[in-house]
């Protein structure tokens, strides 16, 4: 990934999921500083916009220089941008395919257009919703897409049942001990034995949440 901000990822990506699968070799992250592709004595990447107006422009020369120096490797280019196609689980299967990623991060008020156009790269959106720069939604799509690459996650089975696996319905609630906890107690269903009725109810569960919490979804309907 390209950044201004590299000590902003470094550590998230050394914790967790990320950092097991960083230091088990499954995956390798390089975190790059762009103002190392800056071309003047104060390493500055950024300049006034063209036509006017407040904030700074990231220019496209530093950003060109930098994703360059990764070829034959750089595999395709993200650009993270507010105003990006919308990233979503499906799109997260569709890289985790991808032998090699290339993410640039932008800042609020915008990178020069010609780095979508020209680099070119593909602009991603996290969700509408508008963040300091593109850091943290980089590591969304960088922590989304290392969770699908086999050996990271341990059992196959912890995928299949997560959220959005199924297409448009999320997971059923989950419960463990204690069976009450202030007042509130487990559903007898899941102390039953019964494999087949808590299916059912995990089934009828998931779907009334998602009913509740995502009207706009349709749950199972794209299979
Ligand atoms: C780069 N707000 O926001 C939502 N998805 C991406 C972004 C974003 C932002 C600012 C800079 C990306």
């Amino acid at each position: 990934m390209f950044t201004i901000f590299p000590a902003l990822v470094r550590g998230p990506l050394a914790e967790s999921l990320l950092g097991k699968a960083i230091a088990d070799g499954v995956v390798d992250v390089r975190v790059h500083d762009l103002r190392d592709w800056a071309d003047d004595p104060h390493r500055s990447v950024d300049d006034e916009p063209y036509g006017g107006g407040p904030g700074m422009v990231m220019r496209a020369a530093p950003v060109f220089a930098a994703v360059e120096s990764l070829d034959p490797d750089r595999g395709r280019v993200l650009l993270m941008s507010p105003a990006g196609r919308r990233l979503n689980q499906a799109m997260v299967r569709e890289l985790a395919a991808e032998p090699h990623l290339s993410i640039v991060c932008g800042r609020y008020e915008g990178v020069d257009e010609r780095v979508a156009e020209g680099l070119p790269a593909e602009e991603v959106s996290i969700g509408d919703y508008v963040t300091a720069g593109g850091e943290l939604p980089a590591l969304v799509v960088i922590e989304t897409v290392t969770r699908l690459v086999p050996g990271v996650i341990g059992s196959e089975a912890s995928h299949r049942s997560d959220s959005f696996s199924v297409p448009d319905l999320f997971d059923h609630p989950h419960y463990t001990r204690p069976r009450e906890f202030r007042g509130l107690f487990v559903p007898e269903v899941l102390l039953s034995g019964d494999h087949a009725e808590v299916e059912r109810w995990r089934a009828e569960r998931a779907r009334t949440k998602t009913r509740r919490n995502r009207p706009d979804l349709r749950p199972g309907d794209q299979g």
